[in-house]
């Protein structure tokens, strides 16, 4: 028993994450497919004791699939999301190109997890930096609403795949040799100009629009604007890449909509909040940091205080591990309550 499911990106950094969050909650799996780009296919994964073959993404190999986790690039879902869906599958899609999609559910279960029940065959996984803020702010937003956030991000570069996390280890190696270094990858592969990653802080994270935001930034001021379904909310992000390997961390400030909790009300409701840890204890030196989130499903929160001239304002500190909450994680709870809510085709 079980369902017939496809990984594309399987040889990712995000996909080994679904590898591993798929047999660590025990999804019901009867059939797995590895999926990859021609360059990868041959490569050998094993999941739960057995080796697969990773093969090469082609709309054939959706045939019989039931639920496809996509995680290979904006351009591989464009073009093989439909033809899985032609097929019969389910999609639950990693990158950004089906997310403002009016027919696309964005999908963070503990915020909008009744979204799913509109699907149309494809359903958006979130960008990791926005996922663990909305977690973050739900259940402020359940009790007192929100007018107004604004969030600086310190992002880790596993973030931009694996290639951009050796560049940062050996260009760290490098500069502490005092060798020449030759940045090819980051900020943003592909962007005209690549900067040094080691011991620096870079504000730039994807490539920049028109209006001076970058990708990252409006994926951020879009997406939180679509999950939480308030239009007028007002966003405004900067987005920063820190050499942290893993995890995001996230400085957020936001003004409620009703009324002033003191900020000790705010510690208990986030305690209680779905998904959340909150390491909150400054008398202790307690809050949340990148490195102990590494391998953790929660979005841990601290730092949580009042701003000292608004009443209605607060300022908070939000890490999470940004290949699992932030993208692999979050894709299984999708498709859990996908079983849950018995919207996979039998
Ligand atoms: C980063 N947030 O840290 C990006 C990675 O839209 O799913 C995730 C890109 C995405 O570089």
């Amino acid at each position: 028993t079980g369902y017939n499911v496809a990984v594309v990106g399987a040889t990712g950094a995000v996909g080994e994450q679904m590898l591993k969050t798929l047999e660590q909650k025990e999804f019901p799996i009867k059939n797995l497919q590895l999926l990859s780009s021609k360059r990868s296919a041959g490569k050998k994964i094993s999941f739960k004791g057995n080796e697969y073959t990773v093969e090469e993404a082609t709309p054939e190999a959706f045939e019989g699939v039931q639920l496809a986790l996509f995680s290979a690039g904006g351009s591989v879902s464009k073009a093989l999301a439909p033809e899985a869906v032609k097929r019969g599958a389910v999609v639950v899609d990693n990158t950004s190109a089906y997310r403002m999609d009016e027919n696309v559910p964005l999908v963070v279960p503990e915020v909008n997890e009744n979204a799913l029940k509109e699907h149309n065959g494809i359903i958006a996984n979130p960008n990791c930096s926005t996922i663990q803020m909305v977690v973050a702010l739900e259940p402020i937003r359940e009790k007192y609403g929100l007018k107004k956030v604004i969030v600086s991000t310190y992002q880790a570069v596993s973030g931009a795949g694996l290639a951009a996390v050796e560049e940062m280890k050996e260009q760290s190696r490098d500069v502490l040799d005092e060798k020449e270094i030759n940045p090819e990858i980051l900020p943003v592969g592909g962007d005209k100009k690549h900067y040094q990653i080691a011991f620096n802080a870079i504000p730039q994270i994807d490539k920049f629009q028109d209006n001076g935001y970058t990708f990252e930034e409006m994926k951020m001021i879009n997406e939180t604007k679509k999950i939480m379904h308030q239009n007028d909310l007002e966003v405004a992000a900067t987005c920063v890449r820190l050499p942290v390997e893993t995890g995001h961390s996230e400085s957020v400030y936001i003004e409620v909509e009703k009324g002033s909790p003191d900020a000790e009300e705010l510690k208990q409701l986030l305690s209680d909040g779905k998904g959340i840890t909150l390491q909150d204890n400054p008398s202790e030196q307690e809050y949340p940091m990148a490195v102990d989130s590494v391998g953790l499903p929660d979005v841990f929160v601290g730092r949580i205080r009042r701003d000292l001239d608004r009443e209605n304002a607060y300022h908070f500190w939000v890490v999470s591990d940004n290949l699992l909450k932030g993208a692999a994680y979050n894709s299984v709870q999708i498709a859990e309550s996908l079983v849950k809510l018995n919207l996979l085709k039998g």
